[in-house]
């Protein structure tokens, strides 16, 4: 009895861009991947994808792929019951085929009361949700037991696993998934885990976790604890260049076994640092040049695919120079046919001019959403101002961007009546 684990597909990442189908591709192979060697249930890991309000091209495509698993015949699962998950909210539809189970990530995550994406999903039939709740499923091999926690944001997550305090299900082989950061598992410095290895409730078989792009495989309570990173590009680290891309496919028999499959699909990705001090615009033009050239003559693995190559540009500009005057896109298009390449020059300073850039050079790393970036300066300028806090800012700024600004005003309104109250009864 196999099942399939797959995290983190982003689908509709790079939109308009020419990786703008990468996503997709890689996601079919996955599954399709999956279903030929054997899979009787998909466990996708969240964000699978990369915004909360997808564009309609790529629901289609999205959906297209999701359905696969429907159409292949019939899985040797049965669902026995639910705990803590209303089973109306389950499509008949979605336990014809082989079951998809799904977590939704931070990048599908929407203001409570809103349906996110992977709801969406699940009201067609295509998944069942999960969030603080299991399924137990009959299998050929015994009762399966899936627990699942969607994201929450990080400063939370600790608190909110263990007010949840999911326990095995006697009997049964259990699976935890969740889509977080763990301890030293981080996916960005933006957002501390509050969640650690050991803070995992104890007593299951096997613990899932996507949210982290790259693979990576340690053990809770003395149990698997796998990461099977994204199936997509996204951060365009140096680890990312160095980790292949791929799934899961774990084997229930006596116990848990399980096996990483790589994905063919996948473009090569070559990453370099280049480290300056001092160096010229005619210097700098002919350096990354050499180095694209050198990284476009490593082996390659998929011939089919333009390659990715990053050169990543660390030190000082010589005096004169500014960065703007370097332009990276002559190299772009110079190498246009031969390789997809981006050059990130945020971390090449021209003397003197560090601390202006610092706080930009901070926004970029954290590759943080618009929404998060927003977020973050907007709680530091109410902070440095010295405003208490009298309303909840996220939730009132989760209103506007839902368009719902009748409550968003009465939300202020209360506030503003509220003082007005103070105050009257104060004089
Ligand atoms: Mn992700």
């Amino acid at each position: 009895m196999k099942l399939a684990v797959i995290a983190d597909p982003h689908l509709g990442t790079k939109w308009g861009t020419p990786r703008e189908q990468d996503s997709f591709v890689q996601l079919r192979e996955a599954i399709e991947k999956s279903l030929e060697l054997g899979a009787q249930l998909i466990i996708l890991l969240g964000d699978i994808f990369d915004t909360r309000i997808p564009r309609q091209e790529v629901w289609a495509q999205s959906m297209r792929i999701l359905s696969i698993p429907a159409a292949h015949g019939r899985s040797e699962l049965r669902l026995s019951r639910t705990i803590d998950k209303n089973p109306d909210e389950i499509s008949p539809v979605a336990l014809r085929g082989i079951p998809v189970v799904a977590l939704h990530g931070n990048h599908e995550r929407r203001t409570r009361g809103l349906t996110n994406p992977v709801e969406a999903l699940e009201a067609a039939g295509l998944l069942i949700h999960l969030h603080h709740n299991t399924l137990v499923f009959d299998t050929p091999r015994g009762k399966l037991a899936i627990h699942g926690m969607s994201n929450v944001p990080e400063q939370h997550a600790r608190k909110v696993l263990a007010t949840w305090n999911p326990k095995p299900v006697k009997g049964a082989i259990n699976i935890l998934s969740l889509h977080q950061s763990v301890g030293q598992y981080v996916y960005s410095s933006e957002e501390l885990p509050t969640l650690d290895v050991p803070d995992l409730p104890p007593g299951f078989d096997l613990y899932l976790c996507g949210h982290i792009h790259y693979r990576n495989e340690t053990t809770a309570h003395g149990k698997p604890l796998l990461f099977p990173g994204g199936t997509e590009r996204t951060q365009l680290l140096q680890v990312e260049a160095e980790t292949p891309k791929g799934f899961y496919m774990v084997e229930m028999d006596d116990g848990l076994k399980h096996d990483f499959v790589e994905l063919t699909s996948v473009r090569d990705f070559h990453y370099a640092e280049m480290q300056f001090d001092g160096v010229s615009v005619s210097q700098l033009n002919e350096s990354v040049r050499a180095k694209v050239q050198e990284l476009l003559e490593r082996p390659r693995k998929n011939s089919e695919k333009l390659p990715l190559i990053r050169v990543r540009l660390l030190g000082t500009l010589a005096k004169e120079a500014s960065r703007s005057d370097f332009d990276e896109r002559a190299i772009i298009q110079e190498f246009a046919d031969r390789a997809l390449v981006v050059v990130g020059k945020a971390d090449l300073v021209a003397p003197g001019l560090e601390e202006k850039i610092q706080l930009l050079r901070e926004l970029k790393e954290r590759r943080a959403s618009i929404d998060e970036t927003a977020m973050t300066l907007l709680e530091d300028n109410l902070r440095e101002a010295g405003c208490t806090p009298m309303f909840d800012v996220r939730a009132l700024y989760g209103l506007l961007v839902e368009e719902r600004e009748e409550e968003a005003f009465q939300s202020v309104l209360e506030v503003v009546e509220k003082l007005v109250k103070i105050e009257l009864g104060g004089s």
